[in-house]
């Protein structure tokens, strides 16, 4: 059990002196912010720009942080008056920061009055999102609103105090409508395609369901914004805490460790006001699309690349993964695939962007594991590999590598390795393939052909198309009888 005092305003002036920490009065800020989805990407990612803008002189850019289901962050964050340390990591440095821009942490649900004073509040021009793409809550098959999830159709009724994302900003919207009428700008910062038109989707489609009105206004008067946000962040260990606590001399249970990179880009539609995020390094632009395409499916599907094949093949980091030639030249491969469906986009050299993305993967002290990545395929394959893949099919190329990747994925459900041993699938889709998997006893065409089932990931035409089924089976056959390092050595 630790005896170092908390990380806190009241001990902040024990740091050591080389630590960077707020330079700014924090008790003088304004809350700017108001961000659901309090997590590690968020406290390496937005929380260190809203910081950098303070401490760059401009003030008032605080954060209201929403949990949205645990009180766990709270209890890290709001005993350190949400002071928190960022570890920059790479190979040769090792930089230390206290961040100051989160206020305080309040839970969906429990404090939603709170949530939506802070939406009605003039002080406040923009609400941020990280919620993950189930947080949305829509469709898969049409991209509407899901009026069938249990917690829209709870925040639905009559009296209930709101606790979902579109519950609470709808709300919110409806009290600053009432108070001020001053617009709002909405921006999603998830790693999904269009992120801005899926929280417009989300927020607009629940004003329809409940208040014609004030659908209408946030039509009118709302800008949602689609952003590319960029920057690697591995799951928090205890030992990451420990070992900072030796080095700082005080317990921060909310420290994030990172690598030195980090982008934002963001479509320039504000409401009103629109924050200097440039002089943080944010660029404004109006195409993020071309962003967002290029980081989806060079560099996320590259992670996923290396989480099925890489964990598979027995390597638990992404750096020891790309450190194995053969898995390296297949992400190349994986690479030429997936830019051929790439446009060009201004400021965006693809050549460099892959020299970038594969130093970023070498970071030996970024310790980012390959089962982080692997964990919830089912929602994170569509925009990397399956529309890239669907897209190359439409113009007649072949996929081989995109298809090892799928057929890669479609072993990890079998949630046993290559020496027998048991893992678990981590998915929100896990007890549907499990299910699927079931009567096709270790057969690849017949696993591949239960698999392209499901609807949710895949289009039902892909299940037509000779030449994929034909791929994934010979890959899948292929993980199945010689295992994921024979495989690649074979072919690369
Ligand atoms: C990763 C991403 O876990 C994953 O699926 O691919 O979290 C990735 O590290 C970030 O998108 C990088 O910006």
């Amino acid at each position: 059990m630790s005896r170092a005092p908390r990380l806190s305003s009241a001990t902040l002036t024990q740091l050591p002196p080389q630590i960077m920490r707020p330079g700014y009065d924090r008790a003088a800020q304004k809350t700017g912010c108001v961000h659901f989805g309090v997590g590690a990407f968020h406290r390496a990612h937005q929380a260190s720009y809203f910081d950098a803008l303070m401490n760059a002189g401009k003030s008032d850019w605080q954060v209201l942080g929403v949990s949205m289901r645990s009180p766990a962050v709270g209890d890290q964050l709001n005993p350190q008056d949400g002071l928190f340390t960022v570890n920059v990591r790479d190979g040769a440095q090792n930089r230390l920061q206290v961040v100051g821009s989160i206020r305080e942490v309040v839970l969906a649900g429990k404090d939603s009055r709170r949530i939506i004073d802070a939406l009605a509040s003039p002080d406040v021009s923009l609400a941020t999102i990280t919620v993950t793409e189930k947080g949305y809550c829509l469709a898969p098959a049409t991209g509407a609103l899901d009026l069938a999830n249990a917690a829209i159709a709870r925040d639905m009724e009559s009296g209930m105090t709101p606790s979902s994302l579109p519950g609470l900003l709808c709300a919110g919207l409806a009290a600053r409508r009432a108070a001020n009428a001053r617009p709002l700008t909405i921006l999603s910062c998830d790693n999904l395609s269009n992120n801005g038109v899926a929280a417009r989707q989300a927020v607009v489609g629940f004003a329809a369901e409940t208040n014609e009105d004030l659908a209408r206004w946030i039509e009118r008067e709302c800008a949602f914004p689609s952003s590319m946000v960029d920057r690697i962040v591995p799951a928090t260990t205890q030992a990451d805490i420990d070992a900072l606590e030796r080095k700082i001399g005080l317990r921060d249970e909310a420290t994030v460790s990172t690598e030195p990179f980090s982008q934002w880009v963001v479509e320039d539609r504000f409401a009103a006001r629109r924050p200097p995020l440039d002089m943080a390094g944010v660029q404004f632009t109006s195409d993020v699309a071309g962003w967002e395409h290029a980081k989806l499916r060079l560099l996320n599907a590259a992670h996923s690349s290396m989480a099925y094949l890489g964990a598979l093949a027995g390597f638990d980091f992404i750096h020891e993964a790309i450190a194995f030639p053969p898995l390296k030249a297949h992400v190349e491969a994986l690479w030429d695939e997936q830019e051929a469906t790439l446009r060009p986009t201004p400021g965006l050299n693809m050549r460099e962007y892959r020299v970038r993305l594969l130093e970023r993967f070498s970071n030996p002290a970024l310790h980012h594991r390959t089962r982080q990545i692997a964990m919830d395929g089912s929602q994170k394959l569509p925009p990397r590999l399956v529309a890239p893949l669907r897209e190359r099919r439409r113009s007649g190329l072949t996929c081989p590598n995109q298809c090892l990747v799928i057929a890669a994925w479609m072993r990890w459900q079998l949630g046993q390795d290559e020496t027998g041993r048991a893992y678990t699938v981590d998915d929100p889709l896990a007890n549907e393939t499990r299910r699927r998997l079931r009567d096709t006893h270790g057969d690849p065409q017949a696993m591949v052909h239960a698999l392209l089932g499901v609807e949710s990931v895949f289009p039902p035409v892909l299940a037509s198309d000779d030449n994929v089924v034909g791929e994934l089976t010979r890959s899948l056959g292929s993980l199945l009888n010689l295992g994921a390092r024979e495989t690649l050595s074979r072919r690369f």
